[in-house]
């Protein structure tokens, strides 16, 4: 254990991130920035490549300098080979994804692989850190077994075990990495004091716990914003019905000092959020009792309600679905990024076209379309549609000009503001009917 700590603290440690994404590719960037040798494993071919060029695959700011900056240095590289890789390292941290699957449980098959890469090439005296989401108990049931049968060594003696849930944002990566509070929960009190003493080297604050604490905080964490979400959802659906506007109710109750409600939508997409609750209820016995259950069905109405609100909207102004064409502005899931995974949009698209609507979406960021045409910019998009839908609050969207739009637009132009970033007075001053997620539809509708 002392030699670990030491090369930690001389940085002469190799480290290996298995799984290059969102998560993986600023760990190794980061680490390499810390002065550490750092090799990133990944699947996909051109990722390996775009990042042995110097560049980074994702969008994200910060990413591509930093990568460029330790690959230039030599402290950074990529490969497909993990076995090669593996034989070389003295930690491994494993970053790959744990999507749920169709019955909404977990599919740990791609930590299972990596899990089995590691144990068949592991040394005594390694570091493995786990930073994919993971269902609780997942690390005392599953990894320790599984690495100490594929190793014949013993944990946390032998070789060190952690989970050190990830807590970055797309978008904001980097910052976070670096700033955010990190759990390092260890499978035992020395796999707990190497892993911190490792975060430590790049991350600003380290609370040490245990990993099965270590994984259930984690979900809390994401399962917390759904359910706030899912309320102030919820909360903007009871506002249309007393023709009262949810964003002036939220801001005036958020005065109070211990009501923080968060913002309606059009529904909650990304990564973490639409799955990580029904991994902290797997295997749980709820019964009927589930909030967390009936929050992620909240959120995924929301797009149904959006489409409904359209539908309303051109049916009050005499127009079929069936011969009109709407623009969707914005396929991200959420603000300023380039990242579609389960995002509203896809929901939204889809029913709209299979009511036969024209369907043109334009995002500046992301080029996913979900079989809706692409348009390459906003006046594209809108150019004779009949209703403009806002899904993603990019700030583009916050500065349309709404006169000139309204002049490319067919008659009695629309606007479902699905995200609240326009000013309904002026919209309507201009001649549009708005509609919002909580901007008194129903009374207009
Ligand atoms: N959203 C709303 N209303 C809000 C906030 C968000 O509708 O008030 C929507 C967003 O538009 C988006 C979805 O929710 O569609 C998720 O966005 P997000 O910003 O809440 O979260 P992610 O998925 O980008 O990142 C979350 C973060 N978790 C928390 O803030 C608790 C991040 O810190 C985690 O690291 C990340 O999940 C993860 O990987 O687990």
């Amino acid at each position: 254990m002392g030699k670990l700590v030491k090369d930690i603290q001389n940085r002469s440690l190799h480290l290996t991130v298995i799984g290059s994404g969102y998560v993986g590719l600023p760990t190794a960037a980061l680490f390499a920035d810390a002065s550490f040798h750092v090799t990133a494993v990944d699947i996909k071919p051109e990722v390996v490549q775009t990042v042995n060029s110097g560049a980074s695959p994702i969008n994200e700011p910060g990413l591509h300098e930093l990568i460029s900056r330790n690959v230039q240095a030599g402290r950074l590289k990529a490969t497909l080979n993990s076995t090669e890789t593996l034989t070389q390292a003295d930690t491994v941290i494993i970053s790959v994804q744990t999507p749920i699957d169709q019955n909404k449980g977990p599919n740990l098959s791609f930590l299972t692989k990596a899990l089995e890469e590691v144990g068949k090439t592991m040394k005594e005296r390694m570091l493995v850190v786990i930073s994919s989401t993971v269902p609780p108990g997942t690390m005392l049931r599953k990894v320790k077994p599984k690495l100490e049968s594929l190793s014949g060594l013993e944990t946390d003696d032998e070789f060190y075990l952690a989970y050190v849930p990830e807590r970055i944002a797309p978008g904001k990566a980097l910052k976070e990495f670096i700033e955010s509070p990190r759990l390092v929960g260890g499978i035992g009190p020395n796999s707990t004091k190497i892993a911190a003493e490792l975060f430590r080297t790049v991350c600003k604050k380290v609370i040490e716990t245990d990993a099965a604490t270590a994984e259930v905080s984690k979900l809390a964490e994401n399962t917390f914003r759904d359910i706030n979400i899912a309320y102030a959802n919820q909360l903007a659906l009871i506002c249309e019905q007393h023709g009262v506007d949810a964003k002036k109710v939220i801001e005036l109750a958020n005065t109070h000092p211990r009501v923080s409600i968060h913002t309606p939508g059009p529904g909650v997409g990304g990564p973490c959020l639409p799955k990580d609750p029904y991994l902290l209820i797997h295997k749980t016995k709820l019964g009927d009792q589930n909030i967390i259950k009936r929050a992620r069905q909240i959120n995924d109405y929301m797009p149904k309600h959006i489409v409904k609100t359209a539908l309303q909207a051109l049916k009050n102004i005499g127009k079929n679905i069936k011969n009109s064409k709407i623009a969707i502005l914005g396929t991200a899931y959420k603000a300023n990024v380039d990242d579609s995974r389960l995002s509203p949009s896809k929901p939204i698209i889809q029913k709209l076209l299979d009511l036969d609507a024209k369907v043109v979406a334009y995002d500046p960021y992301c080029s996913e379309s979900f079989n809706a045409e692409k348009a390459e910019s906003i006046t594209e998009a809108v150019k004779d549609s009949d209703c403009i839908i806002i899904v993603t609050d990019h700030d583009e969207f916050k500065e349309i000009e709404l006169s000139r739009l309204k002049k490319i637009m067919r008659s009695n132009p629309l606007i479902v503001d699905g995200r609240r970033v326009i000013n309904p007075a002026e919209a309507k001053n201009v001649g549009f009917k708005y509609y919002g997620v909580g901007y008194g539809v129903k009374d207009e509708i």
